[in-house]
C-alpha cells in the first residue's frame, strides 16, 4: 500500500478494552463475553483507520494484542517456560498451545507462579513480557490469533496485515530461562526459531493474508549481551531465511524507534518485498538510499510521521523529503516512524485544551489521517492537499511566536546559572553536618527506617479527587480530606515506629502530571491515556513551553510545602518532602521537540531547585528527589550514552544542589539492573539513594559497590509489586545480607517502592515486620560494638 501505519492505539477510545480486561479478571466477563469486547474495539479501530484516509487492502495493521504483543509472539511460536507447560491446551483452535486465559497466567500470575518479568520497550514507557528462553525451550506454530484477525477482517469484506515481532529481536529482548547448568543466550536458538517462523507464514497465507509486518527494532539498539556482529548475522540469516519461503504472504520488515545503520543492508538485500524505515529517528545515508532504488529492491516505507510524540507534523518537510526519495527511484510507501501505541487515541474531546496549543497537536487518529494526506499529495501532487499544508504551515508558525514557548525570563534565569550551581559541598562534609542536623541527640537512630513517599491510594482517596474534579465538593472540603488523610497516615507512620516518615502523596493523581499541573510550559490532557502495560495506561502531560512554577514571578509559587509543613506540624519526626526529578518528568511527558532536551531539562531542573528551596525554608530536612526513569531514556545506541548521562545527572544535581550541608538530599529509583546506569547513579551524588532489591534478594548491591558508592543507600527489602507481606525473619535476613555490602552507618531501611498500589491491612503488617526485623538487626549490630 501506498500509505500505512505500523500500529494503532489498543485499549480503545474510551479504554472499553481496560474494562473488558479488568471486569473478565475479576470473573465477571466470560470468555466470550471478552472476545466480543476485544472484536469489537478491532473492528472499530480497522473502520476508523480506513476512514481516515489508510484504506488500500493490507494497509490496516492487525497488531491488537490485548495484554502484550511480544507475549502474544511467544504464545505464536510456542516458546512457552516449563512453569506454566501445563497451560498447553489439548483441543481448539490453540491445540498444543496456550488460550487466551492461559495468555493472561504468563502475564500476570497466579497463586502458584510468579508471572513473566516485565520490562520497558526500547526507550519507550511501554511494557513487554520478557520471553524465557533456555537450550531445552521448544518452539512449536500457534499463530491461532493473527489467522482469526486474517479471517475475522476477510468476513467482513476487508485485508488486513497482521504483524508479529520477528525471530531477531524476539532473541534479543527474551533472557536466559536459568534452567539449564549452562548459560544460554537466545540468539543461538535462531535456528530452531526459524522453521516455526516459516510455518506460521505458511498458515497466514492460507488464511488470505497478503501482506505480514515482521518487527525487527533490535537492529536500532546496542544490547549488553550481544554485539554489532552478533546481531549482524543474526539478521542477515533471518530475513533471507523468510524471504527464501516460497509459502508465505509478502514481507514488510520495520525498524521502528531509531536508526538501523549498517543493519539496513542485510535487510534490504534479503528479498523482502517491504523495509520501513524510521524516518523521524533513524537517516537514509547517501549509499542507504541505493538500498532501494535498483531494479528489485524492496519498497521504501518511509517512516515520516513521528509515533513516538503528539506534534503535528510538518508536512510540507515531510513531503519533500518523500519526493527527493522518490526522485532517487524508491518505490516510496508513506508510514509513521514506530506503532501509533505510544499516543492517545485522538485529539476529539480534548476541547478544554487552548485552541492555538490544539493545533500543534496530532494524536493517532491525527496522524493516520496526515499519512493518508501525504500519500495522496505524493501520488497527486501539492495541489491536492494545499490545504492540509497551509494548516500545517500556520502550526508550525505559530508554534514558534506563541506566548511561553519562550520566556525571556526563565532563559535569563538559565544563562545567569553558574557551574557552582550544580555542585555541593563534599560528601564528607554533608555527612557531618547531617550528623549535627539529623542524627544528633534524639535524632534519627543507626539504620533509619522510612518509606519511599506515597501510601495506599484507596478508593476513598479516589473517589475524592474525582469529586473535587467534577465541582461536587469544593476546594475547602477536599483540603481538608486531604489533611485529614495526612493526618491518619502520619499517626499510622509514628505507631508504626518509622523513624523518617512521609504524607503519602494522596494530593496526587500522578507523580508527573501532579507536577505539570503546578509548572507553567505544561498542558494535561482528559481523555490522552496510552498504554503502559496490560490494561494499565498512564496520561502523559506535554510539555510544549519554557518551564516555571506557576503564580506570580518568574520562580512561581511553591506548590508541596503546604502539604508536607502540614505533616511536618503534627509530629517531632522528620518528614521528607517529596519531588520528581527532571529526567523523569521529562520521560513521562511528550517533549517539546524545537529546542535540545538538555535545555528543557534545565527548565525543570530550575522549577525544582525553587521547590527545593522553599521546602528547605519551611523547614523541612530531607527533601527526595524521585528519578525512577532515568534509565528509561538512556539512548539505544551505546555511542549515545555518555552525552545523555552528563545533561540527565547535571538536570538532577542542579534541582539539589542549592540547599544546605546539613539538608539532605535523598533519591529513588526503581529498576533493579543498574549495569548501565550505575556510574550516573553514583553521580547524581545525592546523600541517600532507595533503589529496588528485595526480588533479587540484594544481588543488586554487588554493582553499587563495584562503582566505590559511598554514600547512604536504602535497599529495598519488601517487593511492594507483589500483595505477599514479608516476614520479620525474611527482612531480617535481606538487612543482614545488605550488610556484607554497605555499611550499617550508610545503611537505610526501606520498600522497594511507594505503596500506592498496596492496601492498608498489607502495608501495616509489612511496615510492622519492616521495624521489627530493623530492631532485631540493630541490637545484634549493638551487642557486637
Ligand atoms: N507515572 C507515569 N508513568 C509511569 C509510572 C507512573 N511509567 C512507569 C510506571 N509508573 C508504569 N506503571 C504504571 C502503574 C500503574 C498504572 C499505570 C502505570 C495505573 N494506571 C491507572 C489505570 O490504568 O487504571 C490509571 C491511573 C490514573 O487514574 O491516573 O494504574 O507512575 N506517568
Ligand atoms: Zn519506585
Amino acid at each position: 500500500p501506498s500509505a500505512t501505519v505500523l500500529g494503532y492505539p489498543r485499549l480503545g477510545p474510551n479504554r472499553d478494552l481496560k474494562r473488558a480486561l479488568e471486569s473478565y479478571w475479576a470473573q465477571k466477563l466470560s470468555d466470550q463475553a471478552l472476545e466480543g469486547a476485544a472484536r469489537g474495539v478491532v473492528a472499530s479501530a480497522a473502520a476508523r483507520i480506513q476512514e481516515l484516509g489508510v484504506d488500500e487492502p493490507s494497509a490496516v495493521p492487525a497488531s491488537f494484542a490485548l495484554y502484550d504483543h511480544v507475549l502474544d509472539t511467544l504464545v505464536a511460536v510456542g516458546a512457552v517456560p516449563e512453569r506454566f507447560s501445563d497451560l498447553r491446551s489439548d483441543a481448539g483452535p490453540a491445540k498444543g498451545s496456550v488460550t487466551r486465559r492461559g495468555s493472561f497466567i504468563l502475564a500476570r500470575g497466579d497463586d502458584a507462579r510468579q508471572p513473566l518479568e516485565m520490562t520497558k520497550w526500547f526507550d519507550t514507557n511501554y511494557h513487554y513480557l520478557v520471553p524465557e528462553i533456555g537450550p531445552q525451550t521448544t518452539f512449536s506454530a500457534a499463530p491461532h490469533e493473527l489467522v482469526s484477525a486474517v479471517q475475522l477482517a476477510a468476513e467482513q469484506g476487508t485485508t488486513v496485515r497482521p504483524s508479529i515481532v520477528g525471530p531477531v529481536t524476539f532473541l534479543a529482548l527474551a533472557k536466559d530461562d536459568g534452567i539449564s547448568a549452562t548459560p544460554c543466550r537466545p540468539l543461538d536458538r535462531l535456528e530452531d526459531l526459524l522453521p516455526v517462523y516459516a510455518q506460521i507464514l505458511v498458515q497466514l497465507k492460507n488464511a488470505g493474508a497478503q501482506w505480514v509486518q515482521i518487527e525487527e527494532p533490535a537492529v536500532v539498539a546496542d544490547f549488553a549481551h550481544l554485539t554489532q556482529q552478533d546481531l549482524q548475522v543474526a539478521i542477515t540469516r533471518a530475513t533471507t531465511y523468510l524471504a527464501g519461503l516460497t509459502e508465505r504472504p509478502k514481507i514488510l520488515v520495520t525498524t521502528p524507534y531509531g536508526d538501523a545503520g549498517p543493519l539496513l543492508s542485510p535487510i534490504a538485500h534479503s528479498g523482502v518485498e517491504a523495509v520501513h524505515v524510521d524516518l523521524v529517528r533513524g537517516e537514509l545515508k547517501d549509499q542507504q538510499l541505493d538500498l532501494f532504488t535498483q531494479p528489485g529492491s524492496p519498497v521504501l516505507v518511509a517512516g515520516v510521521v513521528n509515533g513516538r510524540n503528539v506534534w503535528r507534523t510538518d508536512l510540507e518537510a515531510a513531503l519533500s523529503q518523500l519526493e527527493a526519495l522518490r526522485q532517487a527511484g524508491a518505490r516510496v510507501s508513506v508510514a509513521t516512524s514506530t506503532s501509533l501505541i505510544h499516543v492517545p487515541h485522538t485529539l476529539d474531546g480534548e476541547d478544554h485544551l487552548d485552541p492555538t496549543l490544539r493545533s500543534w497537536l496530532a494524536f493517532a487518529d491525527e496522524k493516520t489521517h496526515e499519512v493518508a494526506t501525504l500519500a495522496l499529495g505524493l501520488a497527486q501532487g501539492r495541489e491536492a492537499i494545499t490545504q492540509e499544508l497551509q494548516i500545517s504551515a500556520r502550526a508550525l508558525a505559530t508554534r514558534q511566536e506563541a506566548p511561553g514557548v519562550h520566556d525571556a525570563a526563565v532563559r535569563e534565569r538559565l544563562r545567569a546559572q553558574k557551574p557552582a550551581d550544580t555542585v555541593r559541598a563534599d560528601a564528607q562534609i554533608r555527612r557531618e553536618a547531617q550528623a549535627r542536623t539529623l542524627f544528633g541527640e534524639g535524632g534519627l537512630p543507626l539504620l533509619p527506617t522510612t518509606t519511599i513517599g506515597s501510601f495506599p491510594q484507596t478508593a476513598a482517596v479516589r473517589k475524592a479527587r474525582e469529586a473535587f474534579r467534577a465541582g461536587t465538593i469544593n476546594r475547602e472540603r477536599y483540603h481538608q480530606f486531604l489533611q485529614d488523610e495526612i493526618a491518619q497516615v502520619i499517626s499510622l507512620q509514628e505507631e508504626l515506629g518509622l523513624d523518617v516518615l512521609v504524607h503519602g502523596e494522596a494530593e496526587r493523581n500522578d507523580m508527573v502530571q501532579y507536577f505539570a499541573e503546578n509548572f507553567d510550559g505544561f498542558a494535561v490532557t482528559r481523555n490522552g491515556w496510552v498504554q503502559s502495560y496490560g490494561s494499565r495506561a498512564t496520561r502523559p502531560s506535554i510539555l510544549w513551553g519554557d518551564v516555571s512554577r506557576t503564580g506570580p514571578g518568574v520562580r512561581g509559587e511553591a506548590f508541596t510545602v503546604p502539604w508536607i509543613s502540614y505533616a511536618q506540624s503534627l509530629t517531632d519526626r522528620p518528614v521528607k518532602g517529596m519531588l520528581t526529578g527532571p529526567v523523569t518528568i521529562l520521560a513521562w511527558s511528550f517533549v517539546r521537540e524545537d529546542q535540545p532536551l538538555a535545555q528543557t531539562a534545565d527548565q525543570v531542573a530550575l522549577a525544582l531547585r525553587d521547590e527545593v528551596l522553599d521546602l528547605e525554608a519551611a523547614g523541612i530536612g530531607i527533601i527526595q528527589v524521585d528519578e525512577p526513569a532515568l534509565r528509561e531514556l538512556l539512548p539505544l545506541r551505546g555511542a549515545d550514552r555518555p552525552g545523555y548521562l552528563d545533561w540527565a545527572v547535571n538536570a538532577f544535581r542542579r534541582a539539589t544542589s542549592a540547599v544546605r550541608e546539613g539538608t539532605q538530599i535523598h533519591t529513588h529509583l526503581c529498576y533493579s539492573e543498574f549495569g548501565e546506569v550505575i556510574q550516573g547513579v553514583n553521580a547524581l551524588n545525592a546523600d541517600v539513594t532507595s533503589i529496588e532489591a528485595a526480588r533479587s534478594r540484594m544481588e543488586v548491591l554487588a554493582d553499587v559497590r563495584s562503582v566505590g558508592f559511598s554514600r547512604g543507600l536504602g535497599p529495598g527489602v519488601w517487593d511492594i509489586h507483589s500483595p505477599r507481606v514479608p516476614s520479620t525473619n525474611e527482612i531480617e535476613t535481606l538487612l543482614t545480607s545488605a550488610l556484607d555490602h554497605v555499611d550499617a552507618d550508610h545503611l537505610w531501611v526501606n520498600p522497594d517502592c511507594g505503596l500506592k498500589t498496596r492496601n492498608y491491612a498489607q502495608t501495616k503488617q509489612s511496615l510492622a515486620n519492616l521495624v521489627e526485623a530493623t530492631g532485631r538487626v540493630r541490637e545484634r549490630i549493638a551487642a557486637e560494638a
